[in-house]
């Protein structure tokens, strides 16, 4: 048995081949079947003409309808009107299972196609994402191992809110409250005590009320923690990292990135260092660009559109004000106004894939920050332990993978970068 993309890219020509996988599409004509036949790795068109198969085969083929699973045997030849110039033309064509009438055709609305994401993952252009996702996380995981990174595994079920309190599931957690992570930063700091320097890759959940093309109420989560890092030294793992996933993805997968309208070529352009823009530049880029930018409003994704639509590389935008930002950011001496922080801004109009910063250290002021939240300290209190017991310097991010997916398979829709998106109006399929 061989992969179609085996057949297809190998030296199969007049060759004897043998595939399977579902059908994809199918015509028939006079005593000739066309089944298009997909499988994980991509599509062939198989012809099965009457006589030349047994009587059984072609009545199997003839009756099979499209999802049916089927195996296919037969010589690979060449055919200029076939998908890719080349097709099987079968000398055995067995059905594994027949399909019920598939439930979506062509042209059918977001809704339905939501309703039926078991099924709509089988699109090619799902496949496409899935095999892109993985290669970008091969990647990351790679690139951590090969920088001496140790992969560690945070709860997941927690009781602080690591960023927004507001945006907590909150779960019965035996007869307590508790809530579902929206981040594992304050495990991982407590790690890099022991390990130096960590990541992790985790689901984390918010509970976003806003139905935006880039929010989902569970996605997942890559971050990592480094001690004796700085700001600067976070943002030079971050533009390594991102150079590494995007070179595995290009590297692996440019046909599906193609079938998605990536050219793989522009992810290979990529390359450290990127551009680094202060807020307060952004600020005014924005107000020459006629926005009511004033300083201390937050960017969304209308403002990151404006910023990154003409760019090709990641953009940072760096020290935010403190207002904007989570108590725990490091201050920025120059100026004080600032956090030591950076967001990383995709290019091309996505906007924001990575939040990260240098922590602070300095309890004292942490404390402070937190009453001015009106957030009680009691639950805090392991977290504030850590800068009691040789504390050092160090740094984090955490990358939205969805977020980054969506502009690499160039997506108009952070949904379709998942199999299962988790929104406020769905927890179906
Ligand atoms: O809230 S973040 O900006 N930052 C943190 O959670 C830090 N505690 C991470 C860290 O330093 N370890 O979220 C990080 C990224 C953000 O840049 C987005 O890319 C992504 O997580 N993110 C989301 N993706 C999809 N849906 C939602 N709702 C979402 N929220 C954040």
């Amino acid at each position: 048995m061989q992969s179609i993309k085996q057949v297809l890219s190998g030296d199969s020509l007049d060759m004897p081949v043998r595939i399977r996988g579902w059908i994809y599409r199918t015509r028939s004509s006079g005593g000739i079947v066309f089944a298009v036949i997909r499988d994980s790795t991509g599509i062939v068109q198989t012809t099965v003409k009457k006589g030349t198969v047994s009587d059984g085969d072609f009545e199997s083929a003839s009756n099979a309808g499209i999802e049916s699973a089927v195996e296919v045997q037969g010589t690979l030849a060449e055919d200029n009107r076939a998908p890719g110039g080349l097709e099987i033309r079968a000398s055995g064509f067995k059905v594994v299972a027949f399909s019920e009438p598939f439930p979506i055709t062509e042209y059918q609305s977001t809704e339905l196609l939501l309703d039926q994401r078991h099924l709509w993952i089988r699109s090619r252009e799902q496949t496409a994402v899935m095999r892109v996702k993985a290669a970008m996380l091969r990647g990351g995981r790679e690139w951590f191992h090969e920088n001496d990174y140790v992969e560690v595994t945070p709860p997941m079920i927690t009781g602080v809110a690591s960023e927004d309190s507001t945006q907590l599931f909150q779960i019965k957690y035996f007869d307590r409250i508790a809530f579902l992570s929206q981040s594992a930063q304050f495990y991982l700091e407590s790690l890099i005590f022991s390990c130096e320097r960590v990541w992790t890759l985790t689901p984390s959940f918010r509970a976003e009320k806003s139905r935006t093309p880039r929010h989902l109420a569970e996605y997942w989560h890559l971050e990592m923690e480094a001690a004796w890092v700085d700001n600067e030294g976070n943002m030079k793992v971050q533009e390594e990292l991102v150079a590494a996933m995007l070179e595995c993805a290009a590297d692996e997968c440019p046909a599906e990135l193609q079938l998605l309208g990536r050219d793989p070529a522009t992810l290979r352009k990529i390359a450290p260092p990127f551009d680094r823009m202060p807020y307060a530049e952004a600020m005014e880029y924005l107000q020459k660009n006629g926005f009511d930018a004033l300083w201390g409003s937050d960017l969304g994704a209308v403002e990151e559109r404006a910023l990154t639509k003409d760019r090709e590389t990641p953009l940072f935008i760096v020290n935010y004000p403190k207002e904007l930002k989570p108590f725990y950011m490091k201050g920025n001496p120059d100026d004080p106004r600032t956090y030591k922080n950076s967001d990383l801004l995709a290019p091309e109009g996505y906007g924001e894939i990575i939040g990260g910063s240098e922590r602070e250290t300095d309890n004292a002021l942490m404390i402070e920050r937190l009453k001015d939240k009106g957030e009680s300290l009691d639950n805090y209190q392991w977290y504030l332990d850590l800068r009691k017991y040789g504390s050092v310097p160090h740094s984090g991010f955490g990358l939205g993978l969805e977020r980054m997916v969506t502009w690499v398979c160039k997506l108009e829709h952070i949904r379709d970068s998942i199999p299962f998106p988790r929104t406020v109006a769905r927890v179906y399929p």
